[in-house]
C-alpha cells in the first residue's frame, strides 16, 4: 500500500540559492542534506510534515553533481522545476512487484539507496502519464543537517 507522499523532487541549478528561496519565502529549513554519487545529485530535504506511519513528507531539492546525471539531462531540456513525485510505502519490494505486474516499467531490478538511508525505485514516466514516479521505504531517521 502507498500511504503518503514521501517527497516531491525539484531540480535546480544552484542548491544553496534554492534552499535560501524556500527558507526566506516559506520558512522551510533544511532537515537533511547529502550527496548521492550513484544518482549524481546533491540534495536538501525540507521537512513539510510528519505522518502516522513513521515516515514524513519532504520537498527534495536536487542539484546535479555531474553532466551525465539524469537530473542534469532533465535540467538541460526543461530548466528548473518539479522533477518527480515519490510515494511512501512500508514495503517497496512488494509495491514494485505489484506495479510491475500491472505492466508499468520499474526501472531497477532491486531497490537502491535513497535519501537518508531509504530504499527506492522508480517507475518510467512514459508509463505514468508523464510523471517520473518514485517508491520509497524510509529508514528511521534523526536530523543530520550539517
Ligand atoms: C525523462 N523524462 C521525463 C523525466 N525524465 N519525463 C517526466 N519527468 C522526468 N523527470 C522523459 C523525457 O522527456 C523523454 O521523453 C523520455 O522520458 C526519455 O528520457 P531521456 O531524457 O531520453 O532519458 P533516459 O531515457 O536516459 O532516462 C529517463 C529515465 C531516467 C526516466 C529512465 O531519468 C531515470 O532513470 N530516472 C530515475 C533516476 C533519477 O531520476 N534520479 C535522480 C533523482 P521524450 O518524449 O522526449 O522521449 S535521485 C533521487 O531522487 C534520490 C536521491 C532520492 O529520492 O532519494
Amino acid at each position: 500500500m502507498l500511504t503518503r507522499i514521501d517527497h516531491i523532487g525539484i531540480a535546480c541549478f544552484d542548491l544553496d540559492k534554492t534552499v535560501e528561496f524556500y527558507r526566506a519565502t516559506y520558512g522551510f529549513e533544511v532537515f537533511h542534506s547529502e550527496v548521492n554519487e550513484e544518482q549524481g545529485v546533491r540534495e536538501a530535504m525540507l521537512k513539510i510534515n510528519d505522518t502516522s506511519d513513521g515516515g514524513a513528507s519532504y520537498l527534495q531539492l536536487l542539484e546535479p553533481t555531474r553532466e551525465d546525471s539524469t537530473v542534469a539531462k532533465w535540467l538541460a531540456k526543461n530548466g528548473e522545476g518539479v522533477h518527480h513525485i515519490a510515494f511512501g510505502t512500508a514495503d517497496v519490494d512488494a509495491e514494485a512487484a505489484d506495479i510491475r505486474g500491472k505492466g508499468v516499467r520499474v526501472l531497477y531490478e532491486e531497490p537502491r539507496r535513497g535519501s537518508m538511508g531509504s530504499r527506492i525505485t522508480f517507475l518510467h514516466p512514459k508509463d505514468c502519464h508523464g510523471v517520473l514516479t518514485e517508491l520509497v521505504t524510509s529508514a528511521p531517521v534523526e536530523s543530520s543537517e550539517h
